[in-house]
């Protein structure tokens, strides 16, 4: 059932059912079209009333419909609302939980509005690419005004029902309704029953006093903010037309903005990375009902800044949590850090002093393993090395209570082999925050060899809870974004050698749209990190080529901020990426001991050779089975590792590349001398899909 009809005492009830969150799929159009067809010839029938089942009113247009030919079919969303204002009989929006985009749209397109409160009210479209396409532009700054739909329309941020009641002069509710809202509505229904002519946004005025300033204002600020995205703007000249131009001429012009954003790659991208969330959340063979452990507090195990991170999280999610060290002195410096970090969120506003205090209060310390035991999860951040994970682990399983969960932060060790320490090792999996911890929305998700089903889904659940973007990994060195990032690594290794610039490198990079470019992350996380990764393959794998570039700078020290100069050098106390004519003049030398004459490469060249490697390794991963999916590790790449969302991920960006291009490409680097032909191996994944013509997704 897509919408129900019924009849009540008088007042129809059309019910939007199409779970999860009653998306304006073709059906559902459809079954509103004809309830309303029902109504107006049911003479019995004083007033409409639209609402939605479960647990949103609608969250907009259904999505997953988008560049099918049922998001055109009659009903459309345009001729619905049409449908709706047009008609002869008062309808009514019953509001609730959740209210967004063409869902918005509906209910501006009914003739009254009532919600309860609490009802998150939002036109998102902006976070999809594009705009709102049912008239959201026009209507919204005639019911709200200008300046408050804007904001909403460019933000794409939700706004609470009774916060938007409070504007003076609205009239997107005319009622609130304190409990029952079904009670409220029909009683409202019948009031209004009689009531003509039956009022319309569309003939409302949107006005600013002071237009053309603000429109240039806003237009400069949104173009600043998102200069990847072309959305913002568009947002902003519809909003402008809704004050400038007729009604019908602004929903013209909204519709042409939406039919051209549709196609933009910007939004294919966003809406990949919105279902990529979504499917990253499920576990193939683990179904969503699993029932869960009950997780009320947690223990961290090491107050460092990555302790301090993670357990910041949990307190900031009301959870309470212990924290464990060896030292006093050292539990101390993590607490200060911890409140350091908090009174900067209390300074900048973000945070208000009673959360800060109720959040420390959930704070607590010990320096004995015994008190840790009524913990439901422990999460543990010390030394990364095996034999002292191996104390942690058999400390834990000794204290620990029947049924805790027992988490590892670790980044490249081996999980199975920590979980063995223990005498449960189905309650063992990894839980890998990003540094900073309590700020990177990546939460690797790592399953053991023997990890129980629920355990895995406890702790994806949490990771929801604490607002982190949970994807799983098999076990595996460097799980899936550290598995990555070591080609991607040794290949701005070759880059140098043949002739570029770290800052070159970089720069390339960040104008395709990473955070950071690879050195530049590099001095940030400290280049030792790497050495000794590299030190370990050496003897692991000896006939794996490496460049010695980043050894030789090591060598020397220069391990990054830290110590003051990595790649680039560094005026004491700031940050900022000096180019360092020392290491020009290392990386000369190098090349001149292994007869390499420098050639000029390319920005496009060092682009796709860097991105490439990634999605390579990245097809290993998904064939191996470490992540469920490509679009898991464009998660990985979006959430964990700056890559631009525009571009919707490495995997992403070589479907819209196109598989066999980028395998071209990869035959093409094989052949330069300089570079390594085994690197340049087609993983077999991509190799296969690419001679079918097929893409990742
Ligand atoms: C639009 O309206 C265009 C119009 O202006 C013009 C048209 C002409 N469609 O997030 P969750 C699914 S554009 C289809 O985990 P939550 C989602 O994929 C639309 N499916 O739940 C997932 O499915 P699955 C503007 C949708 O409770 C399931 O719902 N609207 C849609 O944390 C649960 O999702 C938006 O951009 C949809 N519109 O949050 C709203 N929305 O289980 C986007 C969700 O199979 N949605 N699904 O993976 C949201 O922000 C959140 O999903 C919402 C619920 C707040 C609604």
């Amino acid at each position: 059932m897509s919408a129900s009809y019924e009849v009540r005492g008088g007042i129809a009830v059309i019910t939007l059912n199409n779970p999860p969150v009653n998306g304006l799929g073709y059906d559902t159009r459809k079954a509103v079209a004809e309830g309303l067809e029902k109504a107006e010839d049911d003479a019995a029938v004083k007033a409409i009333v639209i609402t939605g089942a479960g647990k949103a009113f609608s969250g907009g247009a259904d999505i997953k419909e988008f560049g099918s030919p049922k998001a055109l079919a009659e009903p459309n969303l345009l001729s619905l609302i049409a449908r709706v204002e047009g008609a002869s009989k008062p309808v009514v929006a019953a509001i609730h939980t959740v209210c967004m985009g063409g869902g918005l749209e509906l209910a501006l397109g009914c003739h009254y509005r009532v919600v309860s409160p609490g009802a998150q009210i939002a036109l998102p479209e902006v976070k999809l690419g594009i705009l709102p396409g049912a008239g959201g532009t026009q209507r919204l700054p005639r019911a709200i005004g200008v300046e408050a739909a804007l904001n909403m329309i460019v933000s794409g941020e939700p706004v609470k029902s009774e916060l938007l009641a409070q504007i003076p002069g609205q009239k997107l509710f005319d009622r609130v309704i304190e409990g029952d809202l079904m009670q409220g509505a029909i009683a409202f229904a019948n009031e209004i029953a009689a009531a003509r002519p039956l009022p319309m946004v569309r003939d409302l005025k949107a006005k600013h006093h002071d237009g053309d300033a603000y429109f240039g204002f806003a237009r400069n600020t949104v173009k600043a903010m998102a200069k990847n995205f072309p959305a913002p703007v568009r947002c902003v000249d519809a909003v402008e037309q809704a004050t400038k131009a007729k009604f019908d001429d602004g929903m013209k012009h909204e519709r042409e903005a939406f039919a051209a954003l549709m196609i933009t790659p910007e939004s294919k991208a966003l809406r990949h990375a919105f279902f990529a969330e979504r499917a990253a959340s499920k576990v193939p063979d683990v179904p969503e009902d699993t029932p869960i452990r009950d997780i009320r507090k947690v223990a961290v195990i090491g107050a460092g800044t990555m302790g301090g991170g993670i357990s910041m999280n949990f307190l900031n999610a009301g959870i309470p949590v212990v924290i464990l060290e060896m030292k006093q002195e050292a539990l101390d410096k993590g607490i200060a850090i911890i409140r350091k970090n908090y009174e900067a969120q209390v300074k900048k506003g973000k945070l208000k002093e009673d959360k800060y205090a109720e959040r420390m209060a959930l704070l607590s310390t010990t320096l004995s393993y015994a008190e840790l035991g009524d913990a439901d999860l422990v999460i543990e951040a010390v030394f990364e090395e095996i034999s002292v994970k191996q104390k942690v682990f058999e400390s834990l399983d000794a204290v620990m209570k029947p049924g805790a969960i027992l988490a590892s932060n670790t980044s490249t060790l081996d999980l199975d082999k920590i979980a063995a320490f223990t005498k449960r090792p189905q309650d063992v999996i990894g839980m890998h925050f990003f540094s900073p911890a309590n700020v990177m929305k990546l939460l690797e998700v790592v399953r053991g060899a023997k990890t129980a089903p629920d355990v895995l889904m406890t702790v994806m659940k949490l990771g929801k809870k604490i607002k982190k973007t949970c994807v799983v990994s098999g076990v595996c060195d460097g799980f899936i974004g550290n598995r990555m990032i070591e080609q991607y690594s040794r290949q701005a290794g070759f880059l140098l050698e043949e002739g570029c610039t770290p800052q070159q490198v970089d720069k390339a990079v960040e104008k395709f749209g990473f955070a950071m470019g690879p050195f530049r992350m590099g001095d940030l996380a400290g280049n030792d990190i790497g050495w000794a990764i590299r030190k370990r393959r050496y003897v692991e794998k000896p006939n794996l080529r490496y460049s010695k570039t980043a050894d030789l700078l090591c060598e020397l020290g220069r391990y990054g901020q830290k110590t003051g100069a990595g790649w680039y050098d560094y005026v004491p106390g700031k940050r900022d990426a000096i180019p360092s004519e020392l290491v020009n003049d290392m990386l000369g030398k190098h090349r001149a001991a292994l007869g390499i004459t420098p050639r000029k490469i390319s920005d496009d060249e060092i682009v796709h050779r860097l991105v490439y490697s990634l999605v390579n390794e990245g097809a290993r991963i998904v064939e191996e089975g470490i992540a469920s999916r490509a679009s898991d590790i464009d998660m990985v790449y979006l959430t964990g590792y700056g890559f631009p969302l525009w571009r919707g991920g490495p995997m992403n960006y070589a479907d819209t590349v196109g598989l066999w291009n980028v395998v071209q490409a990869m035959k093409k680097f094989a052949k330069n001398p300089a570079d390594d032909a085994g690197f340049w191996q087609p993983a077999p994944l991509l190799a296969r899909l690419a001679a079918e013509g097929k893409s990742f997704s």
